[in-house]
């Protein structure tokens, strides 16, 4: 099998000697005491890894017993936690999730609370053994401080995916769900080894034929995947249409407050559950760039929302629902409608209307998933509604997956946002691991970057970003640091040599991106549709409420309460007051706050003029680097995967260079002002 293919589970051959004994002396004998589908799932996982990375084929008892060292793979119910040494009070510190892995006498434990964590558990000394950890006195206690960590698939029934740059689906072709599940069951191993734990499996564009998937017609088939999943302690959700109740019901109203609307809801909950007792429930966008919704028969989202979550409640189900709301159908002459204010105006007003198994699903900015863009301001707005986080994993706006562009920092930087919804401290982790305000459900979702391509992610290095996502949203305490040095040991290995450079290259990625792109916080300026390669001009008198005002004397978007479009407002003090102040707003985010003369001063020293030109000979100029610092892992690493990347870098050197020049020779032209450096801009 190809490297690329196994992702971070590589489970390559220990090669320090003195490690590999170690090793072999703990786990030759493992004791499962309990066999559940998750056990199995984690106890087949370890036999899989051990035969690779020890060449050694472990035998599996029922029962514990003396003197030979043994691991002993099992939930709190199966032990005695006295007779291990363990205090109660540990494990009744850990959530359903957590786990324990401790070297006790003659044992490593591999406890998890439930066979939930047991499986986490397993993960987690597999990650030990593949980074050649030492795993003698191991004392090692985790739980996950999200309650929700989902993957949304935004795969199509055609076999397409919106947004996806890594191939096809791995679970729709020609309609219909795909024969061979292979792929999906390797995909919730990535998944479960990074400790997700819900996935959407179909686009939240729900198009006609994936309306159906809630049928009879294709249930049977949602069920093997859910099971699939199930035994990975994944659960599993599908995107539904609002309008279902007419298009599959025959009803001539959606409306959520009709009797028989309400009913049909009812009985579909009720079959779907028939057939999968713990789907997961319904991720919904609604009235969202053209899709249907509440809004047809002026009701509000909360009276939408709640006519699925009131059928999903017997079942203990879910109802995810998308804040992207906005007007999409905007006059670019218009100046005072800014998309960016939508979602807080739409969905502020409606705070504790929401039944208790209804979250809000909001974007982690205002826009959509630029390379750089403010907080947004309805992550923390609502006191009485269930949040979470939407990150794009699949780089729509961040270079598709051609371009690398590592997104760990920047959802960290996210995570730690300090709101001031409730004074210091109310950082946007503390608002969706839900303790801000004691929410029932909150956590993280995360568009999908997966397709059927032979390395999953299309870019092997965007691997990292599924692998990262997972890891952050499991604990956003981890440093991005730990996160990226730990994917590069599973994926490639240990040597400093291939370390360095890879590291080097993820951890400036993102940086490189934003300066050969749209300059501090602006957004936009892309090819309309597609989205890759620049276009200043490209959304500029679109109907999608997303401009820069760029003329000959400056650019910026005006959001200020006293001259813009008053969205700074919607922040709590003092943000509200830091992004509205010309002085006080930060470099990186000056355009998206605030329009200003080319001549402006930025903090850092320079003017904006000059802040685009260096950024954009600075972008290429690294990815120059990029490239001399991958040609240095020739030979070094597995050759399809160092083939990939240099082929992708190679593009993205093109890009680089395009996004430069059209940008510098773009502002050039509008403002007249020439480099200080002189170099080449073309006329
Ligand atoms: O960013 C936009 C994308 C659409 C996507 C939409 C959304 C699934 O360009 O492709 O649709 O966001 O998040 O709903």
């Amino acid at each position: 099998m190809e490297e690329s293919y196994r992702c971070w589970l590589q489970y390559r051959f220990v090669q320090d000697t003195q490690r590999f004994y170690q090793y072999r002396k703990w786990v030759s004998n493992i004791v499962v005491a309990r066999e559940t589908e998750i056990i199995n799932s984690a106890a087949r996982e370890l036999q899989d890894a051990l035969k690779s990375m020890l060449n050694l084929k472990p035998s599996i008892w029922r029962h514990p017993f003396h003197q030979q060292p043994f691991l002993f793979l099992g939930s709190y119910e199966d032990i005695n936690p006295e007779n291990h040494g363990i205090s109660a009070s540990l494990l009744n510190r850990l959530d359903d999730e957590g786990y324990l892995l401790k070297t006790v006498n003659n044992q490593i434990l591999v406890i998890g609370k439930t066979d939930r964590g047991t499986l986490y558990a397993t993960f987690h000394l597999l990650r030990l053994l593949q980074c050649e950890q030492p795993i003698d006195s191991l004392e090692i206690t985790d739980s996950p401080k999200n309650q929700l960590r989902m993957i949304n698939q935004w795969d199509n029934m055609d076999g397409s995916i919106e947004r996806g740059y890594s191939g096809n689906s791995i679970f729709f072709r020609d309609n219909d769900f795909v024969d061979d599940l292979t792929r999906v069951k390797n995909y919730a191993r990535f998944l479960a080894s990074v400790g997700i734990n819900a996935i959407s499996i179909n686009n939240v564009n729900v198009w006609n034929l994936e309306t159906r998937l809630i049928t009879k017609e294709f249930l049977p088939k949602v069920k093997e995947v859910a099971e699939i999943f199930k035994s990975y302690a994944i659960t599993v959700f599908l995107s539904i249409n609002f309008a279902s109740p007419i298009e599959l019901g025959g009803l001539s109203t959606a409306d959520p407050l009709d009797r028989d609307v309400q009913k049909w809801w009812e009985n579909k909950a009720k079959e779907i559950y028939q057939y999968i007792p713990d789907f997961g429930g319904f991720v919904v966008k609604a009235d969202s760039e053209g899709r249907p919704g509440p809004f047809t028969y002026h009701r509000s989202h909360a009276e939408g929302a709640n006519v699925l979550a009131r059928a999903l409640k017997p079942y203990n189900g879910k109802v995810i629902w998308r804040c992207f709301v906005y007007n999409y159908l905007q006059d670019w002459r218009d100046r005072s409608t800014d998309r960016a204010k939508a979602a807080y105006d739409h969905f502020g007003p409606l705070d504790g209307q929401f039944l208790d198994n209804v979250i809000l699903q909001i974007k982690n900015g205002p826009m959509d998933f630029q390379v750089r863009e403010p907080v947004s301001p309805l992550l923390g707005a609502m006191k009485k509604t269930n949040q979470m986080i939407e990150f794009q994993i699949t780089q729509e706006y961040t270079g598709q997956q051609i371009d690398v562009c590592y997104l760990v920092p920047q959802w960290k930087e996210v995570f730690d946002f300090d709101t001031y919804a409730q004074g210091e401290s109310s950082t946007v982790k503390s608002i969706v691991n839900g303790s801000l305000y004691n929410c029932k459900y909150s956590g993280v979702a995360g568009v999908s970057n997966i397709g059927d391509d032979v390395n999953w992610t299309g870019h092997a290095l965007a691997q990292a970003n599924l692998y990262g996502f997972g890891r952050l949203i499991w604990n956003p305490d981890l440093s991005t640091e730990q996160i990226t040095k730990e994917w590069i040991y599973l994926t490639f290995g240990i040597h400093q040599q291939v370390v360095e450079p890879i590291k080097w290259i993820l951890l400036h990625s993102w940086e490189t991106y934003e300066n050969y792109t749209a300059p501090l916080g602006v957004g936009w300026m892309v090819n309309p549709n597609h989205h890759y390669g620049p276009n200043v001009d490209g959304y500029e008198y679109s109907k999608w409420g997303t401009y820069h005002f760029a003329d000959r004397d400056g650019i910026g978007v005006d959001r200020t309460v006293e001259t813009g479009t008053g969205y700074t407002a919607q922040y709590f003090s003092p943000c509200s007051e830091i992004y509205n102040s010309l002085e006080c707003c930060p470099d990186e985010l000056l355009l998206f706050f605030h329009h200003v003369p080319y001549s402006h001063q930025l903090k850092s020293g320079k003017t904006v003029i000059q802040h685009i030109y260096d950024t954009h000979f600075e972008g290429v100029e690294t990815v120059k680097l990029f490239i001399k610092l991958w040609d240095s892992l020739e030979g070094k690493i597995d050759n399809g995967i160092f083939q990939n990347v240099k082929e992708r870098l190679k593009r993205q050197l093109e890009n680089a260079i395009e996004w430069r020049d059209q940008i510098n020779t773009y502002f050039y032209r509008k403002s007249g002002v020439p480099d200080e450096k002189n170099r080449m801009i073309y006329r």
